[in-house]
């Protein structure tokens, strides 16, 4: 009946945690990190997380956590500024501050940590821009070791990185910049799209009976129209949720609080 929607451990062995949500691979990481440092296993562990998925408070709790064992673990920041729709709140703003303040930590093949200027590409590609000052290194000032930002889709250059960064030990992140969608043109133009299509009508014909969340979209207008109290709230959901007609017309009222 298709593929499951999230990691599955009974569909894939290459599904190493099986999940309903995001925001769960630091802390499914540091398990795994923990359980091989008792086992005598030195093999790497990496989590992947997104920028929008970065921004639950499971993300921060398990870097949190990392730092207190001095846990072996990479983490990879994913950060194509976007969610589903775009990045919101005050963590993408402190990742677009990163980039702004035009340092870069790279490391030498022998794991040593060195900083040089942003490389020309870095520039004009955030969506966000920092409103504050940007001295600060969150995961840095928490007791990660950063590296980047560095390209996401130069793969040779992040080959030399994990390779290097493995000569080190204790949690590291390596915070790269991805286009969301990139390599295929209708994910590239219409990213909110194709963060995950629905189910593909197989006869075109046939009529599709409208969604729970556009029927819940509709009640959501017709009931704010009449009652001014009424407030909508999204854990960076609007599209799925069916809000979007909502947030348009009642901007005021409308709460995207980021993945909570
Ligand atoms: C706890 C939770 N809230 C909301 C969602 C819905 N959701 C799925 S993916 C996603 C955006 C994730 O963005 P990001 O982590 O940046 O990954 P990207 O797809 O941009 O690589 C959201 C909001 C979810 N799966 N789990």
């Amino acid at each position: 009946d298709g593929l499951a929607a999230f990691p599955a451990r009974d569909e894939s062995e290459f599904d190493t945690f099986g999940v309903g949500h995001s925001s769960t691979a630091i802390s499914a990481g540091l398990g795994m990190a923990l359980a091989r440092r008792y086992q005598n296993d030195p093999c790497e562990v990496v989590s992947i997380i997104g920028d929008g998925a970065m921004t639950a408070g499971m993300a921060f709790e398990a870097m949190n956590d990392a730092v207190a064992h001095h846990a072996n673990l990479m983490v990879v920041l994913n950060d194509n500024d976007m969610s589903i729709s775009c990045s919101t709140g005050g963590f993408a703003k402190h990742l677009a501050a990163i980039w702004e303040r035009g340092e870069f930590v790279n490391v030498t093949e022998e794991g040593e940590a060195y900083v040089q200027p942003h490389p020309e590409w870095l520039y004009n590609s955030r969506l966000h821009s920092a409103a504050t000052d940007a001295a600060d290194n969150l995961f840095k000032a928490i007791g990660f070791d950063y590296f980047g930002p560095y390209d996401g889709h130069d793969v040779q250059q992040l080959v030399h990185v994990f390779n290097a960064l493995k000569k080190r030990t204790g949690p590291r992140l390596i915070h790269v910049y991805t286009k969301k969608g990139k390599g295929f043109a209708p994910a590239e133009s219409d990213q909110i799209k194709y963060h995950a299509i629905g189910k593909l009508n197989a006869v075109a014909a046939v009529k599709m009976a409208p969604k729970y969340s556009d029927v819940f979209g509709q009640w959501l207008c017709d009931e704010a129209a009449q009652d001014k109290r009424l407030l909508a709230i999204t854990p960076a959901m609007c599209e799925g949720s069916g809000m979007v007609q909502f947030a348009k017309d009642y901007p005021e009222r409308f709460f995207d609080v980021a993945i909570a």
